[in-house]
C-alpha cells in the first residue's frame, strides 16, 4: 500500500520499525517478505512511503519504508523520533553508493544515540555481493557508540531465498526478539 505523508498520523500504535535505505536497496521487497510469504517477481519502486503492520506473538508492529531517492531522504529524520528501531538496508553489490548509504547512515544515527539499528546487507544472493566483515567496515559500524545496539544481517529478498541463511525470515525473528526486550 502507498500513501502519502500526510495520510500517516493514523498508524502510530505499537512499534514502529523505520525502514530506511538508499533507493534499490531492496526495501520494499523486504517488506514484502516479512509479511507475506508470496511471490514476488517485481516490484515497483516505491513513491513515497509504503507501510505495513505485522502481529506476531502478541506484538504488534508497524514497518514504515520511506523512499529512498534523494528527494526523499530529507523525510527520513522525521520518522526517527518515534521509531523503537531502525532497519538500513544496504545493496551488497552497489559499491559505488556505499559512501553515500555509510553518509546517510552516520547523518541519521547522529540525532538518535540509542535507537537501536539493524543494518540488513542485502542481495547476498548475487555473486559479487560483499561480505558482512567488508560491509561492516565500509559502512564504518565499528565507529558506532557502545551504547547502541547494532547487528549486521545477510538477507536476500527473493522467492527463492526464503528457506536459506540469508532468508529475511530472520529479520522478523530478530525484530520480535529485539521489541520484546524488557
Ligand atoms: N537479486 C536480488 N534482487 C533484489 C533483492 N532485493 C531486492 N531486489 C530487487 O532490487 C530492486 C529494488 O528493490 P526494491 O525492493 O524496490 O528496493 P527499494 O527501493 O529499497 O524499496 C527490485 O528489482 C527488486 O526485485 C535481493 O535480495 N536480491
Ligand atoms: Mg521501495
Amino acid at each position: 500500500m502507498e500513501m502519502g505523508a500526510q495520510e500517516f498520523g493514523v498508524l502510530l500504535e505499537g512499534w514502529q520499525v523505520l525502514v530506511l535505505g538508499l533507493d534499490g536497496a531492496g526495501k520494499s521487497s523486504i517488506l514484502h517478505y516479512i509479511c507475506s510469504r508470496t511471490a514476488r517477481e517485481h516490484m515497483a519502486p516505491t513513491r513515497g512511503f509504503n507501510s505495513a503492520q505485522l502481529c506476531i506473538e502478541g506484538l504488534e508492529m508497524d514497518l514504515l519504508e520511506v523512499g529512498g531517492s534523494q528527494n526523499l531522504r530529507s523525510y527520513w529524520p522525521l520518522y526517527l523520533g518515534q521509531a523503537h528501531v531502525l532497519v538500513f538496508v544496504v545493496d551488497s553489490v552497489d559499491r559505488p553508493r556505499l559512501g553515500t548509504a555509510r553518509q546517510e547512515l552516520h547523518t541519521l544515527l547522529a540525532t538518535e544515540p540509542r535507537l537501536p539499528l539493524v543494518v540488513l546487507g542485502n542481495k547476498q544472493d548475487k555473486s559479487d555481493a560483499l561480505s558482512m566483515a567488508e560491509l561492516w567496515e565500509e559502512l564504518a559500524l565499528h565507529t558506532l557508540s557502545e551504547q547502541r545496539e547494532v547487528f549486521l544481517l545477510p538477507t536476500s529478498a527473493t522467492w527463492a531465498s526464503l528457506s536459506t541463511d540469508t532468508s529475511i525470515l530472520h529479520v522478523k525473528n530478530l525484530l520480535v526478539t529485539l521489541l520484546s526486550q524488557p
